[in-house]
Parts: C-alpha cells; sequence; structure tokens
C-alpha cells in the first residue's frame, strides 16, 4: 500500500531516519506562552525534562517552534526566533541522541539551527519567504514542505477550493519542482497537506480522506493534526480532551502511508501506531 519504499532511509545531518516505518514527532513549543519570556529562555530545564519523557516514550524526532502559527498571532522578529530557537536545539543536541526538527520559515534560523545540529526544516511556508529556499538548500538537511492557503494571519477567514486535493497536490508538486531547482532534490523532501492551515472542518476531511493521493508525488508524508480544530470542531471538545480523536486520524494516517506523525502525546501515539503498523504487517504477510 505505502509507496515509500522499504528500507528507505533520509539522512538528518549525523543521523538517519528509516522510512520503512512509521515515525512519531514529539513537539516542542518554545514560544512565549509556553516555555520561554520576553526572549529570555527562563525554563529550560522544563523543557529538556519535557523532551526527555517524549523520548522515553518513542518520539524519533523532536519539533522545535518558535513562532506561533495560530491564526491571527503576531510576527515574530528572526531574531526573537533565533534567540529562543537555537539554544534548545543545542540544549537538545548536549544532552540527547534524537533529530531534531526546526519548525521554522526564517532563512537565518534555517541556517543557525542546522550549524547547531538540527537534522531536519520543518517549514508551513515551504520555503516560500525570501532567502528560505537559497538557505535550506545550504544546509543540506531534508526539508519538510507544507501546504497552507493564505498566511496565518489570513488563512482561516474564507478558505476556499474547486478540489481540496487538487489544489494541495499542485501547489506541493510546484514546491517540489522549485526546490529541485534550488538544489534540493526530491529524495529529501517530505510533504504535508497542512491539516487546520487555511481550510474549513469540510476541507480537512476531504483531504484527510484522499491522502493517499500525495503519496503518488513519492516523497514521504507527515501529516500533523495533534489536539487541532478538526477534532475539537466534530467532537466539540475542548482542547484538552482531544486525544482519542487525535488517535483516531494518526491511526488513519499511517493506514494511508503517512510516515511522520506530529504529535503533542507521544507515548499513546506511539502505542497506536504500533498496533496499526503490526496489523499492517500481518496483511502483507498475507499476500506475500
Ligand atoms: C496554533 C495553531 C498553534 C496551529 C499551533 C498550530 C503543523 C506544523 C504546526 C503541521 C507541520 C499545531 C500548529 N502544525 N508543521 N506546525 N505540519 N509540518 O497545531 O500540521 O501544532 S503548528
Amino acid at each position: 500500500m505505502p509507496s515509500v519504499e522499504h528500507g528507505s532511509r533520509l539522512p538528518c545531518g549525523d543521523r538517519e531516519l528509516d522510512l520503512s516505518s512509521a515515525h512519531v514527532m514529539g513537539i516542542l513549543n518554545v514560544t512565549p506562552d509556553s516555555f520561554s519570556d520576553g526572549g529570555h529562555f527562563v525554563h529550560a530545564g522544563q523543557a529538556m525534562r519535557h523532551v526527555e519523557q517524549m523520548i522515553a516514550d518513542g518520539a524519533t524526532l523532536i519539533d522545535v517552534g518558535g513562532e506561533s502559527t495560530r491564526p491571527g498571532a503576531a510576527t515574530v522578529s528572526p531574531e526573537q526566533e533565533l534567540d529562543r530557537v537555537i539554544p534548545v536545539v543545542e540544549a537538545i543536541r548536549q544532552r540527547f541522541d534524537t533529530i531534531v526538527s526546526v519548525d521554522t520559515s526564517t532563512p537565518q534560523v534555517m541556517s543557525a539551527a542546522a550549524a547547531a545540529g538540527a537534522g531536519l526544516i520543518n517549514d508551513v511556508r515551504a520555503l516560500r519567504r525570501p532567502g528560505a529556499l537559497r538557505a535550506a538548500a545550504s544546509t543540506g538537511l531534508p526539508v519538510c514542505l507544507m501546504h497552507m492557503q493564505g498566511s496565518p494571519q489570513d488563512m482561516q477567514q474564507a478558505p476556499q477550493y474547486e478540489s481540496i486535493i487538487d489544489e494541495v497536490s499542485a501547489f506541493l508538486v510546484e514546491r517540489v519542482a522549485v526546490c529541485a531547482q534550488a538544489g534540493i532534490p526530491a529524495d529529501r523532501l517530505l510533504l504535508d497537506p497542512g491539516f487546520g492551515f487555511g481550510k474549513t472542518l469540510e476541507h480537512n476531511f476531504q483531504l484527510f480522506a484522499g491522502m493517499q493521493r500525495l503519496l503518488s508525488l513519492g516523497c514521504p508524508l507527515l501529516v500533523g493534526v495533534s489536539r487541532k480544530s478538526m477534532i475539537g470542531q466534530l467532537l466539540d471538545r475542548p482542547v484538552d480532551q482531544r486525544l482519542a480523536g487525535g488517535l483516531a486520524l494518526a491511526v488513519l494516517a499511517v493506514r494511508s502511508g503517512a510516515r511522520i506523525i506530529r504529535v503533542h502525546d507521544v507515548a499513546q501515539t506511539v502505542d497506536a501506531i504500533r498496533m496499526t503498523e503490526a496489523v499492517m504487517t500481518a496483511g502483507r504477510e498475507n499476500v506475500g
């Protein structure tokens, strides 16, 4: 079912990610409302305990983000983002043997994070900021390209599509081509449908149901739905009661061929994915 070849390995700096099975990426926010304050990283110990727990729970990647992409959130200056993100990348790399992903659209942050030992660039703007293509290319790191309609400031105002799956697919095809021209080959790219980024509830479900079509683009898929509003709206649940809904979507995403699931709740997602993959493996053995 999944079109990614078994045994394919993605070089992530000095580490490698074995994409023959699905992985859990743990989310570490370093925005002011979580772990840092006024540009000063005040709860480094707390953040490192969180990272340690996520790794113990089975996360193989840790996604560090210093810019809130919440609809309408204030933009962060490159200096602020550097101050928040780079010390955390360094601290994780000093203490743990894990792949650090940096959730950024800012060229300076991409370059500095790579120098600090990050292994993956995760850009919700798919390298569309000026200078981002060149900065990402010169790191040599793999990049996750995510689809978003509009910008975080306006994306949820009135998202519109003729066919969401066609448009997300066409956008990602174009970004893969642009990356190739800039010196980032397709075998260094991950693709992400971008759930919740410029999409209504209905759009999110249509896209989720058609996700398998994105596999034909030939890159591994990364999916982030953890605690998102598509769960909250469908189930009428506040953000702290969305785990079961998120696990259902994680299972379905892996079943659809996704290889990296980006989540807050690592332990539960790892269990759900292990169960899913055991059934998928048994299914292949039935055939073979
Ligand atoms: C507010 C709104 C806070 C949205 C946080 C978010 C994704 C991502 C994010 C994703 C990839 C969240 C998002 N979501 N990167 N970064 N894919 N690749 O819910 O879906 O975590 S931020």
